[in-house]
């Protein structure tokens, strides 16, 4: 009997899933990134919120988004009848967009890079929340002036279904769960591609409640 046969886990899983799975050529996600400073992301949250609380908003088409929203940032993304865009101050108060606390920075920049990408510096961060039966129909991002930055994403609270899709609508979508710590990072030939979130499901989160929350950092200036 060689020693090789006392190896008894030589061909099973190893315990600990892959931290980071690449989901597209230059799209990954890294499971539980956020979960570390989850103690300081949460009170900058609250502190955002404070001053720009989550609204829904109305689309041109004149359907009101399921998803709350707020920002913060130099510039923070909305919508209303006349189109997407985005602006220095939130238009329900007139103020500029609250800064985007240094936490929140140093995450998305931690994590672009995990990703392969170097020096990513936002200056938008765009909050949706979602409670339970909210979604994203797909779309693709095009509103932000180069997309030559990567876009990062951070989820919090309920578990959501995403929707990864390809450069045409009507392309196959694969189905990524995003739980409660995950960063998704995609750039480069990636940027385009369609995307969308499933309508989330009822449940309670320990920390974050009845809700998901989503963090989505982007260049967009
Ligand atoms: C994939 N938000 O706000 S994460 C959005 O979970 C948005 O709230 C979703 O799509 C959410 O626009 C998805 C972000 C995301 C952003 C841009 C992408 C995923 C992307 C661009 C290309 C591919
Ligand atoms: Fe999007």
């Amino acid at each position: 009997m060689s020693p090789d046969n006392f190896d008894l886990f030589a061909d099973v899983e190893p315990e600990q899933p892959p931290r980071r799975e690449q989901i597209g050529e230059q799209s990954w996600v890294l499971r539980g990134f956020a979960l570390p400073l989850l103690d300081q992301l949460l009170p900058a949250l609250e502190a955002v919120l404070a001053a720009a609380p989550f609204r829904q908003m109305v689309t041109p088409g004149g359907f009101t988004m399921s998803v709350a929203l707020s920002s913060c940032g130099t510039l923070g993304w909305t919508t209303d009848r006349s189109g997407y865009r985005y602006t220095r101050h939130d238009p329900q108060t007139g103020q500029p967009w609250p800064a985007m606390p240094a936490v929140f920075f140093e995450l998305a920049q931690a994590a672009a890079r995990e990703a392969g990408f170097a020096d990513f510096v936002p200056d938008s961060c765009l909050i949706n929340r979602y409670a339970p039966g909210a979604k994203m129909s797909l779309h693709q991002d095009k509103d932000e002036g180069s997309f030559g930055a990567p876009i990062v994403s951070v989820s919090l609270g309920l578990p959501a279904m995403f929707l990864f899709g390809g450069f045409e609508r009507s392309d196959k979508s694969q189905r990524v769960p995003l739980l409660h710590g995950d960063i998704v990072v995609w750039g480069g030939v990636d940027r385009l591609r369609y995307h969308g979130v499933l309508p989330i499901k009822q449940g309670h989160h320990p920390k974050l409640g009845e809700q998901r929350i989503n963090f989505t950092f982007r260049t967009a200036q």
